[in-house]
């Protein structure tokens, strides 16, 4: 794998007028024919050949205007076809004739077969692996694709765009016909045959369009697509509303499939999903399951305007598409649910993916300028920090100009391949306003520290803010600029009225929003009757640490007063964090844990505070994770001391609160049907935190067996477990719980990861054990995503203590599964490996077991680009 560069881009030599595809499908040989219709771009040299791409292809046949080509014309390999003497200014015709074999594609990537269907990922660079092809974003063309395939096997014959017609084929095969008017890149190709059952349904746009929407899955699962189905109409009705966009075929479909490397895909017309991500019904889901399967199918809906009618001029553009649709779904569960409950769950995930990624050896900046391996870069960095730039870039304009800006958007670049600079102009345009200094937050890698002092004048009844920024080094990026960070914020009296100042000097303040420009600014604010208790970062406005020191009773006050609810809960954290972090080192000591009674006051005062709303009071519960803690501490970090602290506290807070979690327990029921409307799923979320709680001072699994015992759906069943085999692993009750839910949903895989994770995340040495028995049973399943995500992904990711024991012997069991699952499919190994991303911030015996397991991968042969350019990142 070679180092690509942004600043190597240039246009392809020949453009593309028009694909014509045809599949005969065979599990071992599928025959396809690409008709090609090029002609020079202007401008470019008369003489330059063709060059196409390939990865593991082997040219079986290649006509130029319906006459076969000499040998001497034209060079393939497995990675390349390179065309020459092909003619300077008229159009011409390549057919290209490949044979691939689905069956062995276990990369996943290009077509493949999962449970007997054939489907499709392009996405990034897939398509070189069905055709030889100028596979880029920026060649956009209209496609025929022709499926020929035995009938009894493959009644389903899908691709993109509008379906022409379909007939019958010889002896018991048959053919279907597809065209996609819209023109697009290789990457959102798709094709899929099977035999699956179909939910259908209809959506009439606004314009009065009716669409036929049908959702694929494996028959007798039907039932279980209802929900998604609900999610995808909400969806296209929410975008027609929001920002004016109407779908544009006649059919839109999605396809579930057990076997996918990513969360879902936005092919055109033609969604594939992993079934994760679309089945759900009360017994097999949990509310975050729901939660989720609503957000994908709106992500990917939405990228049919951002993405599919706009895309990307190359790969380093990703967030154009990514950063914009993460924040069109944000913004979509937001009005669909709770605003400030979904913001804070934003943040929770934004800071324990997002940030220690954008502190660690693999930053890079939402746009990158180099890249070894594009797979590589779907990173909560092109993804999440790309939608929290968005989000600012409406937070600086305000709702109407922001519409504008995305109306001019659609508008301009519509059918095009762009990049963040044409993004960013259309903002500028249409507000303007000059967003140069606010665009480096694409550009700066790392997460700003803004710090923070403030002080009150009683005599000149002013209140001074003094703010400074500064951008942490990370690779490759050594010295940087500083950078607009609007910051909302709000002052309040001592009894919870908002300060309003008579004004504002040393920054510019619209509405509540506060620009930081300069390394460092004094805002002093007049007219400010009393000491004022400042909210600062209110709604999470801008993607920082912030420093800034605060009394536990300012914290406790904004707490009580605020009027924005995630100001609220971050108080709430912030009062809680230096517990945490005190009983991390505590532990590590030897030293008994307390803990401030102010903390413990104000959580337990929000947890009964019946004027919030349940998922809210839920969110307030649930303490920063070890994880949480561990980057939060910044180094030497004993995995052991943080989870013992933490337990610690918990054990405290459950003490102080027995009768408040003990009521919200008796009281926190969903009486009725299963609904996983928003308001449910607050409830049970408040009544398992409470429970969390309990169990906590429980020294007997009985409840949580009373609870598993009771539970009549998917959340309340495994919060049940949960509990019993994280904190009562070797009791008969535990044991007797697994194995309950193991026979129970033996036949249904997604439940079954659900099993494997339990168990991988249970913490402590002896976990590894454990994961090592469960691989040698029947349900364990190697080439399955899914699974290898949630027992050895969820292991290294999330039990610290278990894949962190003291002996390294995890960290090694990690690097002998990397290498295995390298061998078949890169983009996982590589993925998984991330979570070795944090490891310098261990202390000394296990950062070094770290280093010697991923010197271990390194010195590995035969590793893919993949896992080559992640090792190599994280071991630099
Ligand atoms: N484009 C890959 C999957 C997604 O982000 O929607
Ligand atoms: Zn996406």
């Amino acid at each position: 794998g070679q180092i690509v560069y942004l600043a190597d881009y240039r246009p392809t030599d020949f453009v593309l007028e028009r694909v014509d595809l045809t599949f005969e499908l065979h599990p071992t040989e599928t025959k396809v024919e690409a008709r090609l219709i090029f002609h020079r771009r202007e401008g470019t040299d008369r003489q330059a050949p063709l060059v196409l791409d390939g990865d593991e292809l082997t040219l079986s046949g290649l006509l130029l205007d319906q006459t076969e080509v000499s040998a001497a014309q034209y060079e393939a390999t497995a990675e390349s076809l390179t065309v020459r003497d092909l003619p300077e200014s008229a159009p011409f015709e390549l057919t290209i004739t490949t044979i691939i074999n689905p069956e062995a594609n276990t990369q996943l990537m290009g077509l493949y077969r999962t449970g007997g269907i054939y489907c499709t990922q392009c996405e990034a660079e897939g398509f070189r692996r069905i055709t030889y092809f100028p596979d880029r974003p920026d060649v956009l063309a209209p496609y025929t694709v022709n499926i020929i395939a035995d009938k009894a096997a493959n009644p389903l014959l899908l691709s993109n765009g509008n379906f022409l017609g379909g007939a019958g084929y010889g002896e018991g095969k048959h053919f279907a016909a597809w065209f996609d008017p819209h023109p697009k890149p290789s990457y959102l190709f798709a094709l899929v045959a099977g035999d699956l059952g179909v939910v259908e349904d209809t959506f009439v746009t606004a314009s009065g369009r009716e669409v036929a929407l049908k959702i694929y899955v494996e028959h007798g699962k039907e039932p279980r697509a209802a929900y998604a189905m609900d999610a995808l109409k909400r969806s296209m009705k929410w975008d027609e509303e929001r920002f004016g966009r109407e779908y544009d075929l006649d059919i839109f479909m999605i396809v579930a499939v057990s076997d996918f490397n990513m969360g879902a895909m936005e092919n055109k017309g033609l969604n594939v999903f992993n079934d994760k991500y679309v089945l759900a019904d009360p017994e097999i889901a949990t509310d975050a399951d729901y939660a989720n399967i609503e957000a994908i199918i709106a992500h990917e809906y939405f990228h049919n305007w951002t993405g599919n009618r706009i895309t990307c001029r190359d790969w380093f553009q990703l967030c154009l598409k990514e950063g914009l649709t993460v924040y069109r779904d944000h913004e979509f569960s937001a009005d669909q649910r709770s605003r400030p409950v979904k913001r804070i769950a934003e943040v929770r995930h934004l800071k324990s993916e997002q940030f220690p990624e954008d502190g660690g050896p693999l930053a890079h900046p939402v746009r990158p300028t180099k890249y070894r391996e594009i797979n590589n870069f779907y990173t909560t960095t092109v993804y999440e920090k790309g939608s929290e730039v968005t989000r600012m870039i409406a937070t600086l304009l305000g709702r109407d100009l922001f519409k504008q800006g995305t109306d001019l958007y659609f508008d301009r670049h519509d059918g095009q391949a762009v990049t963040i600079e044409d993004f960013i102009k259309c903002f500028e345009d249409a507000s303007g306003r000059d967003l140069t200094q606010f665009s480096l937050w694409y550009h700066q890698a790392g997460t700003p520290l803004v710090t923070a002092s403030g002080t009150y004048d009683a005599g000149g009844r002013s209140f001074t803010l003094s703010l400074e920024q500064m951008m942490p080094v990370t690779p490759g990026q050594t010295t940087k600029e500083p950078m607009h960070i609007p910051l909302r914020m709000a002052l309040f009296a001592e009894d919870g009225a908002l300060l309003t100042p008579t004004s504002v000097t040393g920054a510019e303040l619209t509405d509540d929003v506060l620009h930081l420009t300069e390394r460092a600014q004094t805002v002093v604010f007049h007219g400010i009757p009393s000491r004022p208790v400042l909210s600062l970062n209110r709604s999470f406005s801008t993607p920082i640490n912030l420093q800034f020191s605060q009394s536990a009773g300012d914290m406790a006050l904004i707490a009580r007063y605020e009027t924005d609810h995630f100001a609220r809960w971050q108080a709430l954290i912030d009062l809680g964090l230096p517990n945490l972090l005190q009983a991390a080192r505590d532990a590590r000591q030897g030293i008994a844990v307390t803990c401030d009674a102010a903390f413990v006051d104000a959580l337990l005062a929000a947890a009964k505070d019946e004027s919030l709303e349940p998922a809210f009071r839920a969110q307030a519960l649930a303490l920063p994770s070890e994880a949480d803690i561990a980057r939060e501490l910044g180094g030497d970090n004993d995995p052991d001391a943080i989870h013992a602290g933490r337990q610690a506290i918990l054990a405290l807070i459950a003490e102080a609160g027995k009768d408040v979690f003990t009521a919200l327990y008796d009281n926190m029921q969903t009486p009725g049907p299963f609904s996983p409307d928003a308001a449910s799923a607050g409830r049970r979320a408040l009544r398992n935190a409470a429970f969390t709680y309990l169990s906590q001072s429980d020294n007997a699994p009985a409840r949580a067996k009373a609870a598993y015992d009771a539970a009549n759906n998917m959340t309340d069943l495994s919060a049940a477990l949960t509990i019993l085999a994280h904190r009562f692993p070797e009791t008969a009750e535990a044991k007797a719980a697994l194995e309950n839910f193991h026979d129970r949903f033996a036949e249904n895989a997604l439940v079954i990861d659900k099993w494997f994770a339990i168990q991988a995340a249970i913490p402590g040495a002896a976990t590894l054990e454990r994961i090592q028995g469960l691989m040698e049973t029947p349900l364990f399943k190697r080439t399955n995503p899914n699974r290898m995500r949630a027992l050895v992904g969820t292991f290294a990711f999330a039990n610290p203590t278990g894949f962190g024991r003291a002996d390294g012997a995890g960290y090694r069991f990690l690097a002998q599964e990397i290498l295995d699952i390298d061998q078949r499919n890169p983009q996982l190994a590589a993925r998984i490996l991330t979570s070795m991303r944090s490891w310098r911030l261990l202390e000394p015996v296990r950062a070094d077991h770290a280093r010697s397991a991923l010197m271990q991968i390194e010195r590995a042969g035969g590793l893919s680009t993949d896992v080559r350019d992640i090792v190599d990142r994280i071991l630099k």
